[in-house]
């Protein structure tokens, strides 16, 4: 099992409008199956002395976590992890971007592989559309996915806000590093500069507000989830999260009898994922949807195996959503604990 955390497709969309010479590999790399997501099953031993340093120029955080020690060969179960970190946001305002890369001590470059996954959690905020989840703002896993900036939209953050970080690490190459760090650069834009329209990630979820992973079952199979939208507003865009043997996700709007957007996973010839495609809306405005719309995602496998995947799946369907009244998502906070932890 397991590799990357669900993470955005969100950038997908960004990458495709924003920077048009973001690597195509950048855009596709979700084929791995993983725990990250709501990961509250997974006991790891604990990896001392990982720690989170941060620094600002003014116009971007950098993120240093580590020292990570990454044996070769070793698994992520066998792999002690860091303990979940907490990002205290040092500025009122908005991310714009991010960008994750993997150094050692001296600056050097460490392959991405060894990043199992890195998901970001605003502690203080609830998902808005699942409000049993928090608000999950960045992921990436070994492919190091760039969240490429969308102009004129960022993430709003309050000074104080607390990101809780969570890491996991593998080796499954024939190099140890002694000191890995994972460095993630955020881009922002402060309260008092220029503003940007915020833009909120959006998880659709074939298991609705459950956890995303589910058993794949042999041959063909689909399986559908629904989520409410409590807001006006409209999609920028979407991508998709699947593992391998995927065949197609879809996002429809239930009361509106109307498909949002249809994507075909591409997989190789023994069905490993290669890539979801992006859809955008923001060149028309953006994909309108209106409070208390039904969304239903549905996600269509077919698993070769000849046998049950236990967990094998996930059908996630993730992008930007930007409300017509702003003020009603951002003061949606949440009590601290409410969510249980590994
Ligand atoms: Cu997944």
């Amino acid at each position: 099992m397991g590799k990357v955390s669900c993470f955005l497709t969100t950038l997908l969309f960004a990458a495709s409008f924003a920077s048009a010479q973001e690597k195509p590999h950048d855009m596709d790399h979700m084929q791995h199956s993983h725990d990250g997501f709501m990961q509250g099953h997974m006991h790891h031993a604990v990896a001392k002395g990982v720690l989170l340093a941060q620094s600002d120029d003014g116009q971007q955080i950098t993120l240093r976590i580590g020292p990570l020690h990454l044996p070769a060969h070793t698994s992520h179960m066998k792999m002690p992890q860091p303990a979940d970190l907490v990002w205290k946001v040092p500025i009122s305002g908005w991310l714009l971007a991010y960008h994750p890369k993997l150094v050692d001590a001296s600056g050097g470059a460490v392959p991405g592989i060894v990043l199992h996954h890195v998901a970001f959690w605003n502690e203080d905020r609830p998902d808005f559309l699942c409000a049993n989840k928090e608000e999950h703002i960045f992921g990436a896993g070994s492919e190091l996915t760039d969240w490429a900036e969308i102009p004129g939209f960022g993430y709003r953050v309050e000074q104080g806000d607390k990101i809780r970080v969570e890491t996991m690490v593998h080796n499954p190459t024939a190099t140890s590093y002694d000191a890995a760090y994972l460095e993630v650069t955020i881009p922002y834009r402060d309260a008092g500069g220029a503003p940007v329209k915020s833009a909120y990630p959006a998880w659709m979820d074939v298991t609705s507000c459950g956890h995303s992973g589910y058993d794949l079952p042999a041959g063909l199979s689909e399986k559908s989830g629904d989520v409410i939208v409590k807001y006006d507003g409209a999609l920028l865009g979407v991508g998709g999260h699947m593992h391998d043997f995927a065949k197609q996700l879809t996002l429809e709007d239930a009361t509106q009898k109307a498909a949002v957007a249809t994507l075909d996973a591409k997989v190789d010839e023994k069905g490993q994922l290669i890539s979801m495609p992006v859809k955008t809306f923001f060149e028309q405005g953006g994909y309108k949807l209106a409070a208390g719309d039904q969304l239903k995602i549905t996600a269509t496998y077919d698993n070769t195996t000849g046998k049950t995947l236990p967990d094998g799946a996930m059908g996630i369907v993730v992008g930007y959503f930007v409300p017509v009244d702003d003020a009603a998502i951002a003061r949606l906070r949440r009590k601290p604990a409410a969510i249980a932890k590994n």
